[in-house]
C-alpha cells in the first residue's frame, strides 16, 4: 500500500496500471487540489483508500469523511470560496442528500473551483436505484464531463478542475461503477511544483453569497451565461473525438462506457459506423453534433440510463431542420442497466440488423455457484435478529434501514420489511404507527446511518410523538462500505477524535426509554426489546457488538493470533437444525443425512451459536 502511496506523489512522469478511483487521486494531486470530502459509497470508497495510501504529513491536500454528503458538499464549498480548489465525491443517490446545497453552486463565485465527483451505478450494482445523476446537472446549470476509462478519469479531472476554476462555478465528473473499477495502464505527467499558497481569500466582494430572492434572478442569469462560456469552450475542446470509419451513412454518438461497449463489439464486426465521442455531456456543445449529423443518413445515440442527449439533439435537429434519422431508444430495455457489450451488440443489431448479423444466444449461466449477500459468520447483526425474533409478534411491522443489516429481510430472519434510503426507517415507522393500535412498529438502523440521515427522524418521533421502538445496530463503523469511521468511533479519518456516544445523544434529545445490550447477550436483547416495544412512545435498544469481519481481520494480524472454531458433538445433536434454520449461520451446512458439519474455513471461532442449539451439541470454540 505504501507503494501506491509513493506512486500518487511521484515528481515524474510513469505509466501505471491502475483503476479508475486510483488515477482520480494522481489527477488531484497534479491539479493542485487541497480540500477533498466524501461520505462512503460505492462505487467510490476506493478513492478514499487510495486517498489513505499517502502517509498524513505527506498528504498535499485535507481530505475528511463528514457525516454525510449535504455537509461533505458543504465543506467543500467553504473551501472553495476561500480560495483552494476543492473537490468532493459520493455515490450517485449522495446526490439526493447533498441536493439542497449542490442546487445553490452554480449561483456563487467558487473562488477556488470545485469538482463534484459523482459515482453512478448503472444497474444498481449497489445501490437502492440506479438514478441518472445527468439529470442534476441540468437541474443546477452545471457542466458535466463523462470519462470512459481510467485514463480519461485522469484525463478530464484535471480538465474539470481547470474549468471549474477558471470559470468559478462547480464542474461535475460523472464516473458510473465501472469507469471506477476498470484497470488499465495510464500514462501519467510529471507532479508540478506544489503551490502551497493557502491564505483563505474569501470576501464578499467576490459575491454575493447570499441568495436571497431579490439576487436570485441576476445569480441564475450570471450562471447561465457561465455555461454559454462552457458550451463555447466545448467547442474548442479537443477532448470530443471522431473516429472516422469512412461511413457516410451510418454514425454513433457515445461517450462513457457505452464507448467502450461500442470500441468492443465493433471490433469483431467488417461494418463500421462513424463514431462521435464526447467527453462534455452537459453543455452540449451542438456545432460539431450538427456536422456529424450532417454528414450521415442516420445517427445512432447510444445512452446509458435516461434520454438527455438524444432529447437535446433532436430537438437541435428539428430546429435547424435537419432530415438525418435519430435513433435512440427504442424500447424499454434500452432505458434499464449497464451499456455493457452484450447490451450494446443487442441495440446495433436490433437498429442496423446487417451490422452484427450474428447475435448469438448470451452465455449459458456460469458453473461458479452464486454466492448471494449474507451476513458474515460471527456477525453480530444475526445475532441480534435471531434474539429480536423471538420478541415480535407475526403482526408486527419491521422496517429496515440501509447497511448490513438491511440483509435480515432475507430467510431465516425475515426482518425489516420495507427499506428506502439512508435514514428514512424512523419516520416511516412514525408513518406505520398512525392509526395503529394493534401492530408494535419497530425500525432498525446502522450506527453511521444515526449520525448520517438517522436524527432528524429521531427529533421528529419524539417532537410529534410517535409510538415506535427503535433498534440501533451499532457496530462500531460503516461497515457494508469498507469500515469507514464515523462520528461514533472515536477516530475521523486522519487522527483520534472525541467519540460521540449514540446514547448520550438521545438522552441528551430527551429519549427516556434507551436500553443497551451487547446483541451475542441473545435472551436479554430479546427480553430488553418485549420492554421496549411496550413502552407507550418512542424507545430505543442500542444493540451493540463489533463488526466482526474487521475485528477478525484486527485480530489475526497480532503475533501469536490462534484460529479457533466451534465443534458439534454429533451424539448430542438431536437434528433439530436450529443453527441453520433459524440462527442461519453460513458455517454450518447439513449433509444428506442430516448430520451437521463444521465450515472451518467460515467459522471464527465467535461461539455466538452455541446458545442457539436447543440441545446444547454446539461445544464452545477451540483451537482449529
Ligand atoms: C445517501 C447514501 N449514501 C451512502 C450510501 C452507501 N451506504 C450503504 S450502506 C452504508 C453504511 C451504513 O453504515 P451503518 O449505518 O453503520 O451500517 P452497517 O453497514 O455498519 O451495519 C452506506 C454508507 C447510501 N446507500 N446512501
Amino acid at each position: 500500500m505504501k507503494l501506491m502511496g509513493e506512486m500518487l506523489l511521484r515528481r515524474e512522469s510513469f505509466d501505471e496500471i491502475v483503476m479508475g478511483n486510483t488515477a482520480l487521486v494522481r489527477a488531484m494531486v497534479e491539479a493542485g487540489t487541497q480540500v477533498v470530502t466524501s461520505y462512503p459509497g460505492s462505487p467510490t470508497p476506493e478513492i478514499a483508500a487510495a486517498i489513505q495510501t499517502i502517509s498524513p504529513d505527506r498528504r498535499p491536500f485535507y481530505f475528511e469523511f463528514s457525516t454525510n454528503e449535504k455537509v461533505a458538499t458543504e465543506v467543500a464549498y467553504g473551501a472553495s470560496v476561500n480560495g483552494h480548489l476543492a473537490t468532493v465525491f459520493f455515490k450517485s443517490v449522495g446526490l439526493n442528500v447533498a441536493a439542497d446545497t449542490f442546487v445553490q453552486l452554480s449561483l456563487m463565485e467558487l473562488l477556488g473551483g470545485m469538482v463534484v465527483v459523482l459515482g453512478d451505478d448503472p444497474g444498481a450494482n449497489s445501490s437502492q436505484n440506479e438514478q441518472d445523476n445527468r439529470h442534476y446537472a441540468h437541474m443546477a446549470y452545471t457542466p458535466l464531463l463523462e470519462p470512459s476509462s481510467p485514463g480519461e478519469v485522469y484525463l478530464f479531472y484535471k480538465e474539470a478542475a481547470q474549468l471549474s476554476r477558471q470559470m468559478r462555478m462547480p464542474v461535475i465528473l460523472r464516473l458510473t461503477t465501472h469507469v471506477c473499477h476498470a484497470k488499465e495502464s495510464v500514462h501519467f505527467e510529471a507532479r508540478p511544483p506544489f503551490d502551497a499558497k493557502r491564505d483563505p481569500l474569501f470576501t464578499v466582494d467576490h459575491g454575493p453569497y447570499i441568495p436571497l430572492p431579490a439576487s436570485v434572478a441576476e445569480l441564475k442569469g450570471r450562471a447561465l451565461d457561465k455555461l454559454e462560456k462552457v458550451r463555447s469552450f466545448a467547442a474548442s475542446s479537443e477532448l470530443n473525438t471522431l473516429i472516422d470509419h469512412q461511413n457516410e451513412t451510418l454514425g454513433v454518438i457515445a461517450w462513457g462506457l457505452p464507448y467502450l461497449s461500442l470500441m468492443d463489439t465493433l471490433a469483431h464486426t467488417t461494418s463500421k459506423p462513424d463514431i462521435l465521442k464526447l467527453a462534455i455531456v452537459h453543455p452540449l456543445e451542438t456545432g460539431v453534433i450538427v456536422d456529424f449529423l450532417q454528414s450521415h443518413k442516420e445517427v445512432l445515440v447510444l445512452e446509458e440510463l435516461d434520454d438527455l442527449v438524444e432529447k437535446e439533439i433532436k430537438a437541435k435537429a428539428y430546429d435547424l431542420g435537419l432530415n438525418t434519422k435519430i435513433i435512440g431508444k427504442v424500447d424499454r430495455h434500452d432505458w434499464i442497466g449497464e451499456y455493457t457489450p452484450d447490451k450494446v451488440k443487442t441495440i446495433l443489431h436490433k437498429i442496423w440488423p446487417g451490422m452484427i448479423p450474428d447475435l448469438r444466444p448470451p452465455l449459458p449461466p456460469s458453473e461458479v455457484p452464486d454466492r448471494p449477500p449474507q451476513m458474515c459468520p460471527g456477525c453480530g447483526h444475526r445475532s441480534a435478529f435471531h434474539a429480536i425474533k423471538q420478541a415480535l409478534a407475526d403482526t408486527d411491522i419491521t422496517v429496515a434501514d440501509i447497511g448490513c443489516h438491511t440483509l435480515g429481510y432475507l430467510p431465516p430472519y425475515e426482518v425489516g420489511e420495507l427499506l428506502m434510503c439512508m435514514g428514512a426507517s424512523t419516520g416511516i415507522g412514525s408513518g406505520l404507527s398512525l392509526f395503529n393500535h394493534t401492530r408494535s412498529v419497530l425500525v432498525f438502523m446502522g450506527d453511521s446511518t444515526f449520525f448520517h440521515a438517522g436524527l432528524p427522524g429521531v427529533v421528529n418521533a419524539l417532537h410529534n410523538r410517535h409510538n415506535i421502538t427503535m433498534i440501533v445496530m451499532e457496530n462500531g463503523t460503516t461497515a457494508m462500505t469498507g469500515h469507514q469511521d464515523h462520528a461514533g468511533t472515536g477516530r475521523n479519518f486522519n487522527t483520534t477524535a472525541e467519540k460521540i456516544p449514540i446514547r448520550k445523544v438521545l438522552e441528551g434529545l430527551g429519549v427516556e426509554a434507551i436500553f443497551e445490550v451487547d446483541t451475542y447477550q441473545q435472551k436479554r436483547l430479546t427480553e430488553m426489546v418485549k420492554t421496549a416495544m411496550d413502552v407507550n412512545g418512542f424507545s430505543v435498544v442500542i444493540a451493540r457488538h463489533p463488526c466482526m469481519l474487521k475485528f477478525t481481520r484486527e485480530q489475526r494480524r497480532k503475533p501469536g493470533f490462534e484460529p479457533r472454531q466451534v465443534q458439534i458433538d454429533q451424539a448430542i445433536c438431536s437434528q433439530v437444525h436450529a443453527c441453520v434454520a433459524q440462527f442461519g449461520c453460513p458455517t454450518f451446512t447439513r449433509g444428506s443425512d442430516g448430520s451437521v458439519e463444521i465450515n472451518p474455513d467460515l467459522c471464527i471461532g465467535d461461539g455466538s451459536c452455541v446458545q442457539t442449539c436447543p440441545t446444547g451439541a454446539i461445544g464452545m470454540p477451540v483451537k482449529k
